[in-house]
């Protein structure tokens, strides 16, 4: 039988509810054979749009579809630079088109391909946000109400500008929320009278220990509502000077949390020896990292207890299941990422692992809008607080690329990316 190769690789870009998504299809020899890949990076799209259709599409032309190893290596080195974002978006598009168009040629789901299932259905978390204590209190039960037992609690802290809340810069939908200050600043004077520095363009001010102590205001107030038997998480995304990281870690313990995310920036991972002797409270890292050196050590020590990488974003499905199985032998458990900037077929990818792989810990998920289910055919299901594959070979998705094109990208302010959030003398803040 003549081998199956790749008669040409298309970038879809489309934007079904306010996420730009990034979607690779490698069409093969074969008419009616071909597979989906996610490359969402959704605030470089065209980018990676250009790494896919200038270079990895030439590269890999008339290549047998069933080498993906040697195609993921041989790719992964063609641009002598790597480990970006931009190149193992592209890459990772490739990657999961090649392993869905395998598990399609098997008659399999790409989770048999890998050793069969561990569990039934993936346990997902969910969003709860607010303005106040009573909203975000709302919210989580609402997701109770639902059936879900892992919810991730943000809360606006008030006068300023704070991730994962309606007042937070929203990139990745590319709607910058106004400036914040309207409320009355919480603060000493000093911070009102610095708050009125003229400060170059800003979605808002956020400083550090408002914000902390308004996050322990909220575990405090949803422990006494709901009791310790819910699993709250939480996601600081890098913003705080590492010290006061170390602190709020020690400070969480009493709350008990399934986890705490990104308590320092990708730069800081040097941080985590020092926090990880002097609290039990367990740490997320990992959708900031794209290269092996950021990832390798922080398994290798034990510095995290959940890995939680964009899979994407380090080259998709054959990086991601070596770095599974290192983490299993640490005993480092998966989270991979995934807000509504991973798309369903990025959804799906995780899915592969999340059934496969013994050494599972979480599945992030944003519930999906209307017109994102209705182009992914297949998407994962959510049912009983838990995500549900649909066991049809390869990813188990496909794409209605007719409705994809009634969904460009929007035209953005800064061409969508993500908000500038300033200290309130002015000084930059990791996002
Ligand atoms: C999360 C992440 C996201 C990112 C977003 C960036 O934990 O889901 O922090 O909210 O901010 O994916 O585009
Ligand atoms: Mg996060």
């Amino acid at each position: 039988m003549p081998a199956v190769t790749i008669r040409n690789i298309r970038t879809i870009l489309t934007e079904p509810d306010n996420t730009r998504l990034v979607i690779v299809k490698v069409e093969t020899s074969e008419p009616d054979l071909y597979g989906l890949g996610c490359a969402t990076f959704t605030q470089r799209p065209t980018a990676v749009y250009a790494a896919i259709n200038d270079y990895l599409a030439p590269f890999l032309k008339n290549k047998n579809v069933s080498d993906i190893e040697d195609i993921w290596q041989s790719s992964y080195v063609s641009s002598y630079w790597r480990n970006g974002p931009v190149l193992n978006n592209a890459l990772s598009g490739i990657d999961q088109a090649l392993w869905d168009i395998k598990g399609k040629m098997a008659n399999m789901p790409v989770y048999d391909l890998l050793g069969g299932r561990s569990r039934e259905a993936a346990p997902v978390y969910v969003h709860a946000s607010g303005e106040s204590l009573q909203e975000v209190g709302e919210n989580v039960q609402r997701y109770i109400d639902e059936g879900f037992h892992h919810i991730r609690v943000q809360m606006a802290t008030k006068g300023y500008s704070t991730y994962g809340t309606d007042r937070a810069q929203n990139t990745v939908t590319g709607l910058s929320t106004q400036n914040v200050l309207e409320g009355p600043i919480v603060a000493t004077t000093w911070t009102e009278r610095i708050h009125n520095l003229p400060v170059a363009h800003a979605s808002g001010i956020f400083e550090p220990k408002p914000y902390l102590r308004s996050a322990l205001g909220l575990f405090d107030y949803l422990r006494s509502k709901f009791g310790y038997g819910l699993e709250i998480l939480h996601d600081v995304h890098e913003r705080i000077p590492p010290i006061l990281g170390v602190w709020f870690a020690k400070e969480c313990e009493k709350y008990q949390l399934f986890f705490l995310e990104d308590l320092f920036s990708p730069e800081d991972n040097g941080y985590f020896k020092m926090v990880r002797a002097q609290t039990s409270t367990p740490l997320a890292m990992g959708e900031l990292w794209n290269n092996p050196h950021e990832i390798i050590p922080m398994i290798q020590e034990r510095l995290i207890d959940f890995i939680r990488i964009h899979m994407s974003q380090i080259g998709g499905i054959t990086p991601a299941r070596k770095i599974a199985a290192m983490a299993e032998l640490y005993n480092v458990r998966t989270a991979w990422h995934g807000p509504n900037d991973t798309s369903p077929v990025g959804h799906a990818a995780n899915m592969m692992l999340n059934l496969n792989t013994h050494n599972f810990g979480i599945q992030e998920v944003a519930i999906p809008g209307r017109n994102t289910v209705e182009m992914f055919p297949g998407i994962p299901t959510l049912e009983k607080g838990m995500m549900w594959a649909n066991g049809l070979p390869g990813l188990g998705i496909d794409i209605d690329e007719k409705m994809a094109e009634k969904f460009p990208f929007k035209p953005r302010e800064y061409g969508g990316s993500w908000d500038t959030v300033r200290r309130a003398d002015g000084t930059v803040v990791k996002p």
